[in-house]
């Protein structure tokens, strides 16, 4: 039996799960959870770096005591946040986390200095609020100490690889999140970062997904009881989502998690006036593959409802949610759940009811109303998505494969096969972990390629379908949906 590490953080919590092969199975075993909140400083929102640190060298000393061999490790998580470290490799203040406040207005800022448009044209990335660039921005405009001084940036999977190796990379699957990236030169995109008066020198070496890194430093090793190859795997985790995704036929992919991220893989990039118009990005994946996507706001949403009841002593599961929004009646109103009021954290039932009521529409009372209202929008703007993804890509998408936490949500996962009209074939739960492993797998030899490793995963691990029911019904609440999305617009 071989055992992979992979290290997964999301937004909330981080794990370390084993992955173990044997007998042409993959079995996965959570070693080692712990929490990964934001923590709000008066400097702003921040990773716990170093504590989240210490929890990764917790999970590999346990995978080590309890498997004694590691075959390699590799990391990921979202896309975007990043650290600046100095000449002497010491990190330059705690890495903030993307809703940190201060990039407000700075999307503006870029568009005012090169342009959304070129940088769209550039890189293949669409203007978010939450993309490297506009933190950067953000940075140098409002406290340039740090990027004055420093001399690299690393996204967070790279600065936690390089304290374990002390080798500096940028992995280019998150290097491809950063909106100065080019998927075109394969390089950075350096007139946009000249462009935005961003110091080039921090821009440093790009590696593929897959490439070993080196091993644990001696130090490390000797913490965590073995010497391990650390690999830059896919460390974006939505690339490693859709890695893991065992995929057939003509589909869509749906990484369905804080966000849902829906689109095809692709083998060049789409850059066009209508792409640009309609916002769909152009990641880059393993094996060279475009990540040909668009972001949903997803489960945030339902998360922020959860925390804001919980805040109120009122702590209901997700199991208890989904079934006071299953019992609740469909189709009382509608939100656009990418709306700018819900993109930050709080009192995410009031900002519900007040989208609903400031668009003269019934305001949800009940938390499972609000609860309906917010699943069953997320459902028609993953529609609208498909349609749209279908239109750009000229594919007959013939079904979603679903990946990721949010198949637990099973109102959720049938409401998007409905809404989208194909049968949508949920699994992995674990698809980000699962592609994460088998990068590594093909890094270390023990696969051939990804395609292998879906294989891999399509034999181990079980795919719910949800076939598509009342068609008609969901072409009429479309057509309210949408007209609530013109209005706010
Ligand atoms: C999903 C994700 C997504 C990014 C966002 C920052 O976790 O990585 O792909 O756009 O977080």
């Amino acid at each position: 039996m071989k055992v992979h590490l992979a290290v997964d953080l999301g937004a909330g919590s981080g794990r370390v799960l084993a992955g173990k092969v044997r007998e042409g199975k993959v079995e996965l075993e959570e070693l080692h959870r712990f929490e990964n909140p934001g923590t709000s400083l008066p400097s702003g929102l921040h990773w716990n770096i170093l504590g989240l640190y210490r929890e990764i060298l917790k999970g590999i000393a346990t995978g080590v005591e309890r498997y004694g061999k590691i075959e390699s490790l590799g990391i990921d998580t979202w896309g975007v946040d990043y650290g600046l470290l100095d000449k002497d490799g010491r990190l330059l203040g705690l890495p903030q986390q993307y809703r940190d406040p201060r990039t407000q207005g700075f999307e503006a800022r870029a568009d005012e200095l090169v342009g959304n448009d070129a940088l769209y044209d550039a890189t293949g990335i669409m203007p978010f609020f939450l993309n490297t660039s506009v933190q950067l921005l953000a940075e140098k405009e409002l406290t340039p100490d740090a990027l004055n001084v420093a001399s690299q940036i690393l996204l967070i999977p790279d600065l936690l690889a390089y304290w374990l190796t002390g080798e500096l990379a940028v992995e280019r699957t998150n290097a491809s999140t950063t909106q100065l990236f080019s998927p075109i030169t394969n390089d950075w995109a350096w007139e946009m970062i000249e462009g935005l008066s961003l110091p080039k020198n921090i821009f440093g070496r790009v590696v593929e997904s897959g490439t070993l890194l080196g091993n644990l430093r001696p130090e490390v090793a000797e913490e965590v009881g073995a010497t391990i190859p650390v690999i830059a795997t896919a460390t974006h985790d939505t690339a490693a989502a859709v890695a893991g995704i065992p995929g057939e036929e003509c589909y869509a992919f749906l990484s369905s998690g804080t966000w849902t991220i829906i689109g095809c893989e692709l083998m060049e990039p789409i850059i066009t006036a209508r792409s640009r118009e309609l916002g769909f990005a152009n990641e880059l994946g393993v094996e060279k593959t475009v990540r040909f996507l668009k972001n949903i706001s997803g489960l945030w949403l339902i998360q922020e409802c959860k925390r804001s009841w919980a805040s109120h002593g009122e702590d209901i599961d997700y199991a208890g949610l989904a079934e006071l929004a299953s019992v609740a009646e469909p189709f009382i109103a509608f939100v656009d759940p990418d709306a700018e009021e819900f993109a930050s954290p709080g009192k995410m039932p009031e900002k519900i009811q007040a989208f609903c009521d400031r668009t003269g529409q019934k305001v949800p009372s009940t938390k499972g109303e609000i609860l309906r209202v917010a699943t069953e929008s997320i459902a028609l703007k993953h529609r609208l998505r498909f349609q749209q993804l279908r239109e750009l890509t000229g594919k007959d998408l013939k079904r979603v494969h679903m990946g990721g936490g949010g198949i637990k949500n099973s109102l959720l996962t049938q409401a998007i096969a409905d809404a989208c009209g194909v049968p949508v074939y949920a699994g992995p739960v674990e698809a980000t972990a699962c592609g994460n492993l088998i990068t590594q797998m093909v890094a270390t030899g023990d696969l051939a390629s990804i395609a292998e490793g879906r294989e891999l995963i399509r034999n181990s691990l079980p795919l719910e379908v949800y076939e598509p029911k009342e068609a008609g019904k969901w072409d009429e609440v479309a057509k309210h949906f949408e007209a609530i999305l013109v209005l706010v617009k």
